[in-house]
């Protein structure tokens, strides 16, 4: 006998979140719980706005549909899902199977924006690889490169990864360059999406030395069903967020594939929940255990959900507070 159960979630943020010069006070999504006998599984569904390309309301009508479906026992190839259904519903039913292992990677690359003394701290705490996060372009290029310099010389066992987000202009990006020393370069671990063109982001990386990695370029590339990691050149790693992508299984084989092309993974997160975002770091855990993963914004949020991120002491609320919206018993 299958069940099904679905939760609309409400999470208000930390003051001061900005994403793509909109403040999100709010995170909104679904949680779905798949029951089969006395087994269950849950996934979370959190178009991301101004990054997801469905809406909530969208994604909620095809989340009905296919949960309607499941409980009717039917089977469904879900390629064509938008990415947040895809991802939600395959992580639920492979928890119910229990075929999502336990243990998480939990030691996520704190993201910071600029101040060395703050950063030092929180890189103590960390255990193996020191790896952090910055974001770059929203100050002058100059400024971005000296900030990464300053970085990189006080603390000589850190390793930086970046990320520009599309911003710069192919000169504004040498610009930055100009000011991170060649000596420096190679502990630059990589630059997410330095340039608007991802053609100027490719011919960055060679003129420079410095590495790229792809996110919104796979994001935008996975829309199309021939899609072959193959014809993704030029970068270092790719940025994997599940919610953008789609399913486990895609997620899964776009690892396989970039393990095959020596190309590095970092699974992240697209602000999910904490529900999800566990669930990311045992993902990580799983498919890319020799990375750190990119999910440190449980601190984008004022509040948990149901699961505790382990090192955050926000204060949980549970799934039964949450309006319980749809039901199939
Ligand atoms: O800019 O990569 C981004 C989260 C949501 C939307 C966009 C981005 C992010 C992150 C996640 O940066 C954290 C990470 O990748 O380390
Ligand atoms: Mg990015």
């Amino acid at each position: 006998m299958r069940t099904a159960k679905i939760y609309r979630y409400a999470l208000p943020m930390d003051s001061g979140v900005i994403l793509r010069e909109q403040r999100l006070t709010e995170r909104v999504g679904f949680i779905v719980e798949l029951s089969e006998g006395d087994k269950f599984g849950r996934g979370e569904i959190a178009p991301l706005p101004g990054f997801s390309s469905e809406t909530e309301e969208e994604a909620y009508a095809q989340l009905v549909e296919q949960a309607s479906l499941w409980v009717k026992g039917e089977q469904v190839d879900d390629t064509s899902w938008y990415p947040s259904v895809a991802f939600g519903l395959s992580m639920a039913k492979l928890e119910l199977e229990n075929g999502l292992p336990q243990a998480g990677n939990y030691q996520a690359a704190p993201l910071c924006s600029g101040d060395p003394d703050e950063l030092l701290p929180k890189l103590a705490n960390m255990s193996g690889e020191k790896v952090a996060k910055v974001k770059v372009g929203l100050y002058e290029a100059i400024r971005d490169g000296l900030t990464v310099s300053l970085f990189l010389e006080s603390i000589p066992d850190l390793t930086l990864r970046l990320d520009a987000n599309r911003v710069w202009s192919a000169e504004k990006a040498q610009e930055f360059a100009k000011h991170v020393a060649p000596s420096l370069r190679q502990r630059i671990s990589f630059i997410e999406e330095p340039c608007q063109v991802p053609g100027d982001s490719f011919s960055f990386a060679i003129d420079t030395g410095i590495a790229i990695a792809w996110d919104e370029t796979l994001q935008h590339a996975v829309r199309n069903p021939d899609f072959r990691l193959e014809d993704l050149t030029g970068a270092k790693a790719i940025i994997i967020k599940p919610t953008l992508i789609g399913s486990v299984q895609r997620c899964q084989e776009l690892v396989k594939s970039a393990a095959n092309l020596g190309i590095k993974v970092v699974i992240s997160s697209a602000i999910e929940s904490s529900l999800g975002l566990t669930q990311l770091a045992r993902m990580a855990q799983w498919l890319t255990p020799e990375t750190v993963p990119g999910l440190d914004t449980i601190s984008l949020f004022a509040e948990q959900l149901e699961v505790p991120w382990p090192t955050s002491d926000l204060p949980i609320r549970s799934l039964s507070e949450q309006s319980l919206i749809w039901q199939e018993l």
